[in-house]
C-alpha cells in the first residue's frame, strides 16, 4: 500500500462517521435528542466511568464537564471511523462490521437509558445505514479513489514459504493501526507524484477530485444536517409548557430578606443567586424535557397508602416558600458549586404523612425520569425541616435545567442525597435494601453538609494597595447556622469578622473583615464555627467520599 493510502482512506471512515451522526441527528428529532447516539454512548460513559475520571471531569471542566465529555467522544469517535477506513480499504467488510458495531452500541446505549422504547434504535439503525453506504462509496463505490494508490511490489508480492498465503495478502488487520501513521508524514509529496513515477501509482486525478469533493460533501451535509436535527429536537422541548404556567401564591411565603443580607461588597457571591447563574451538577448530557402534562409522582414502596400525583395536583396543594442553599459534596474548599435560592414547593413531610410509610422505611429515594436516584433519611424529611418538593425557584417555575417541573429541596443536606432533579417518584424503602446512585461509585450513603466559609475578595490575583482592604466571602453551615466567622492573616491570631444577617439556619452568610493591609505577600485564611460551637477544622480533605474540609486560604500581594 502506498503511504498515500491511509490518510484517504481514514478520510473515508471520517466521513462516513460524520454521515452516520448527522443522519442519526436528524431521525433523532423524531424520537428525542436523548436517543443520538453519541448523547447515548457519552451517557454510558458517564455511568461506567471510574469515580476517579468522573471528579477529575468536574474538577477540570467544572460545568463545562458535559461538553467536555462529548467533544472527547466525537475526537475518539473521529480516531476509530479513520482506523475503520484505512480497514475497510483492504477488506470493505471489516468496516462495515465496525459501523455495525458501533450502531448495536449506540442502539444498545439508547435502549437501557431510563425511559426509552424501541423506536430508540431508530437513529444508530439508520445512521449505520447511511453510514456503510458513504464508506462502501467511498472506498468501493461511485466516489472510490481510482485506483487506490496501491504500492504494487509490496501488495502483489507472491507470499514467501514462510508466510500464510491468503491472509497476508489482505494483511492481517492488527498490522493495520501500527503501520498507517507512520509513513503518513511522507504524504503529499508521494500523492501528487505523476502516475507511474516510481513504483507506486497514484490515485488518477479526476478520480481523486471527485473523491476529495464527495468527502467535503459529506462533511458539510453531515454538519449542517446534524446541528439542524440537534437544534429542531431542542424546539420540541418543554420551554412553551413551563412559561405556560402560573405558580400558586405559597400560603406561608418565605419570610422576607433582613436588611443587609447583602453587603454590597464587590465580587462576594450575591445572598440570592440568579438562576441562570446558579451551579447546575448532574449526569444527564441532554436536559431531561419533562412534559408537565404527562408527569406523575408516585409515592410508593413501603407505605401504607401509595399515591400518584399529576402536576395540577401538586399545584393545587398549599405550598411554601423558603430560601434554601443548595450545596454540591463535590465543592472544593474556595469552590462555586453552591448557590442559594427561594425555594416554592410542598412540604415533603406533609407528602410522608400522607402515605404513611411503614416501620422500617429508613430511606426515602428520589428516581428522576432519566433513573438517576438519590437516597435520603426519612427522618430528615420529618423533621420539621423546610424539605420541598420544589416547583419554584426564585419566583418562576424551575428551569428545565434545574430539575422542571418538580424536584427535591432538602435544607442541610448535598445535592447528591436530597436534590433529585426531574423527579417522577418517591420510594420508601430501607438504607439495607438499597443504594442510590452515587454510593456504589464511592460516596458516603448519608451526606450532612460540612460547615464552610470561603474568601470572595480579595482573589488571589487582586493587587490591593497597603491600608485598609474589605476582606469578605460566604460561610455556611446549612441547618445548624453560622455562629461566628473569623480570619487570619499570614498564621497569626484568629479575628472575628462581621456577619451579615441571613433569612434562616438553611442559608449562607455574608461575612466582612476590615484588614489594615501592609505592604508585601500575604496569607489570608478564613473559618466558619457552626451555632453548636463546631469549628470547621485545619484538616485539608477531598471531596469523597462526603464532602471537603478545610480552611479556605488566599495569598496575594499586598502593594
Ligand atoms: N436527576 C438528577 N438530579 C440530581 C442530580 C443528577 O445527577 N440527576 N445531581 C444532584 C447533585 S449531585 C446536585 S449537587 C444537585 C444540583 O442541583 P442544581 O443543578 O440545580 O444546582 O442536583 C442533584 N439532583
Ligand atoms: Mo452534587
Amino acid at each position: 500500500m502506498s503511504s498515500t493510502t491511509p490518510r484517504y482512506a481514514a478520510l473515508a471512515g471520517v466521513a462516513a462517521a460524520a454521515a452516520a451522526i448527522g443522519a442519526a441527528e436528524v431521525v433523532a428529532v423524531l424520537t428525542g435528542p436523548r436517543s443520538a447516539p453519541l448523547v447515548a454512548v457519552g451517557g454510558l460513559v458517564v455511568d461506567a466511568a471510574p469515580e476517579p475520571v468522573k471528579r477529575f471531569g468536574i474538577a477540570v471542566f467544572g460545568t463545562y464537564d458535559k461538553i467536555a465529555l462529548l467533544v472527547g467522544t466525537g475526537v475518539l469517535l473521529a480516531g476509530f471511523a479513520a482506523l475503520l477506513g484505512v480497514l475497510a480499504v483492504r477488506r470493505l467488510v471489516v468496516g462495515l462490521a465496525g459501523i455495525a458495531a458501533f450502531a448495536a452500541l449506540g442502539a444498545g446505549a439508547a435502549l437501557t437509558r431510563a425511559g426509552a422504547d424501541g423506536l430508540d434504535v431508530l437513529p444508530p439503525l439508520v445512521g449505520a445505514l447511511v453510514g456503510g453506504v458513504t464508506l462502501w462509496a467511498f472506498v468501493a463505490g461511485p466516489l472510490e479513489l481510482d485506483p487506490w494508490p496501491w504500492s504494487p511490489p509490496t501488495e502483489q508480492r507472491p507470499p514467501g514459504p514462510d508466510e500464510a498465503g491468503p491472509q497476508r495478502a489482505h494483511e492481517p488487520a492488527e498490522a493495520g493501526p501500527q503501520h498507517s501513521p507512520a509513513p503518513a508524514a511522507a504524504g503529499p509529496q508521494h500523492s501528487s507524484a505523476p502516475d507511474g513515477a516510481g513504483p507506486q501509482r497514484g490515485a488518477d486525478p479526476e478520480s481523486r477530485r471527485r473523491f476529495l469533493t464527495g468527502v467535503g460533501a459529506v462533511l458539510g451535509v453531515a454538519v449542517v444536517g446534524g446541528a439542524a436535527g440537534r437544534w429542531w429536537a431542542g424546539r420540541r422541548g418543554v420551554a412553551d409548557a413551563r412559561a405556560a404556567i402560573r405558580l400558586p401564591a405559597p400560603v406561608s411565603a418565605a419570610p422576607p430578606l433582613p436588611a443587609g443580607v447583602d453587603l454590597q461588597v464587590p465580587g462576594v457571591a450575591p445572598f440570592v443567586t440568579e438562576n441562570r447563574r446558579f451551579y447546575r451538577i448532574d449526569t444527564a448530557l441532554v436536559v431531561p424535557q419533562v412534559d408537565p402534562q404527562t408527569w406523575r409522582l408516585r409515592i410508593h414502596g413501603r407505605v401504607r397508602n401509595p399515591v400518584t400525583l399529576s402536576f395540577a395536583d401538586l399545584l393545587a396543594r398549599p405550598m411554601v416558600e423558603r430560601y434554601v442553599t443548595l450545596a454540591c459534596v463535590s465543592n472544593e474548599v474556595g469552590g462555586d458549586l453552591i448557590g442559594n435560592a427561594r425555594w416554592l414547593g410542598v412540604p415533603l413531610r406533609e407528602l410522608l404523612d400522607e402515605v404513611q410509610p411503614l416501620d422500617g422505611a429508613d430511606q426515602v429515594v428520589g428516581r428522576s425520569v432519566d433513573g438517576w436516584t438519590c437516597g435520603t433519611p426519612t427522618v430528615v424529611l420529618r423533621d420539621g425541616r423546610d424539605a420541598l418538593l420544589a416547583v419554584g425557584m426564585n419566583g418562576e417555575p424551575l428551569p428545565v435545567a434545574h430539575g422542571f417541573p418538580a424536584r427535591m429541596v432538602v435544607p442541610g443536606l448535598y445535592g447528591y442525597v436530597s436534590a433529585c432533579k426531574w423527579i417522577t417518584e418517591l420510594e420508601l424503602t430501607s438504607f439495607a435494601d438499597f443504594d442510590a446512585y452515587w454510593v456504589p461509585r464511592g460516596w458516603s450513603a448519608e451526606g450532612p453538609v460540612k460547615t464552610q466559609s470561603r474568601i470572595d475578595t480579595p482573589r488571589p490575583r487582586n493587587r490591593p494597595a497597603a491600608g485598609p482592604v474589605t476582606v469578605a466571602g460566604v460561610a455556611w453551615a446549612q441547618h445548624r447556622g453560622v455562629r461566628r466567622v473569623e480570619v487570619r492573616v499570614d498564621g497569626g491570631p484568629w479575628q472575628e469578622a462581621e456577619l451579615a444577617p441571613t433569612a434562616s439556619v438553611d442559608t449562607w452568610v455574608q461575612w466582612s473583615w476590615r484588614w489594615e493591609a501592609t505592604p508585601g505577600e500575604h496569607t489570608l485564611q478564613v473559618r466558619a464555627t457552626d451555632a453548636a460551637g463546631e469549628a470547621q477544622t485545619e484538616q485539608r480533605r477531598g471531596v469523597a467520599p462526603d464532602g471537603a474540609t478545610g480552611w479556605h486560604s488566599v495569598t496575594l500581594t499586598v502593594e
